[in-house]
């Protein structure tokens, strides 16, 4: 039977699937171990669904490394969403291409960006620690004030302060920073101590969405001023929202793990997702960075008079029959909400 054979990369987790009283016919995505995969497929499961390398020869150059480490770090968050799910995805690829994983749970940075007290968001990093292992990562977990108010790392940042200009520490956090206008000191602190965390968390791959680019542009220039080796950055795309605008939790327009399954279905069921077009189409962007990496097989239940049931093996055989008119919103809405639901149902038990 299929959930014998169900093997998420965690040795006796359950298939978030079969969990969710899914069907037989999903294939998960995971080998029982990375032992054997070639290179070639490790690099293609890294560089799959990455916006960006920087650079694609320094990323060719680590995978022959004996045991590469690579990091994402998060600030704790109260919603877990599909944003963040976006880069959990490919620290799992991460993981099965043989790189050991960190992620860092980054308490002094949401601090430091007004996200509340300490203690607060200590009790947050533990929920969302916990649901990053629910939803199938095996990587290890550090909170950043263990490190982070050490002597030597202070030292540093004092260092890499003196030789970063304003300007430039102020531009990394466009994309990033809660306040537009009257910047606090604690803005230009934050992306020091993040291209710090690289050095001291000895990694070698660097990832995050494209927000995080500039900040990862100023760690590479910056810790060999200091004396550590310039980090190679992976950037994973930023999700559109589910109104086909920027995600924003002003507009809450996304899934998070909060979420109940009929909330997930009723609000992909409203979704933008524009007949025949792929640009900006949320719906398609899911079935891509979340549902594909998880099966290689997803199913379209219809009835014959609509066309009868369809296996997609990929997500391009997906994009190809939208954008000729072939695959309907509503079908395409139908199979992303049961396919997305089985992937959240083990870690949206944390919320309950
Ligand atoms: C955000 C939004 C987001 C990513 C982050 C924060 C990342 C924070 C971070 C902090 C320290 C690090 C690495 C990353 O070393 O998309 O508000």
């Amino acid at each position: 039977m299929w959930v014998e054979n169900c093997c998420l990369s965690g040795i006796g987790k359950v298939c978030p699937v079969a969990a969710a009283g899914g069907s037989e016919d999903f294939i998960p995505r995971f080998p029982d171990s990375n032992a054997g995969v070639s290179r070639e497929k490790r690099l293609e499961l890294v560089r799959r669904n990455a916006e960006e390398i920087v650079t694609e020869g320094e990323l060719d150059s680590l995978i022959d490394d004996g045991s590469p480490r690579a990091y994402t770090g998060y600030e704790p968050s109260g919603t877990i969403h599909l944003g963040h799910l976006v880069t959990v995805e490919k620290l799992k690829d991460l993981v099965e291409a043989g790189f050991d994983v960190t992620v860092l749970l980054a308490d002094l940075h949401a601090y430091l960006n007004e996200k509340g007290d300490l203690d607060e968001i200590e009790e947050v990093a533990d929920m969302n620690r916990r649901a990053f292992e629910a939803y199938g990562l095996e990587a290890e977990f550090v909170l950043g004030s263990e490190f982070q108010l050490n002597d030597g790392y202070v030292m540093d940042m004092h260092r890499l302060a003196v030789s970063t200009t304003m300007a430039r520490a102020q531009r990394s956090m466009d994309e990033v920073s809660r306040s537009r206008d009257d910047i606090h000191v604690s803005q230009v602190v934050y992306p020091l101590m993040q291209a710090l965390d690289i050095a001291y968390l000895d990694v070698d791959l660097a990832v995050g969405g494209t927000d995080q680019r500039k900040i990862h542009m100023l760690a590479r220039e910056g810790l060999p001023r200091i004396g550590y080796d310039a980090p190679t950055s992976l950037h994973t795309p930023i999700l559109t929202g589910l109104d086909g605008s920027k995600m924003s939790s002003s507009k809450q327009n996304w899934i998070d793990l909060s979420m109940s399954e009929e909330d997930v279905e009723g609000a992909l069921n409203n979704a933008y997702c524009p007949a025949g077009t792929e640009t900006d189409n949320p719906v398609l962007e899911i079935a891509k960075y979340l549902v594909f990496p998880e099966f290689e097989e997803v199913e379209v239940k219809r009835t014959e008079k609509y066309g009868g049931d369809v296996e997609y093996r990929g997500y391009p055989e997906v994009a190809r029959d939208f954008e000729s008119g072939e695959l309907h919103p509503l079908d395409l809405k139908k199979s992303v909400s049961k396919y997305l639901n089985g992937v959240l149902a083990p870690a949206r038990e944390n919320f309950r």
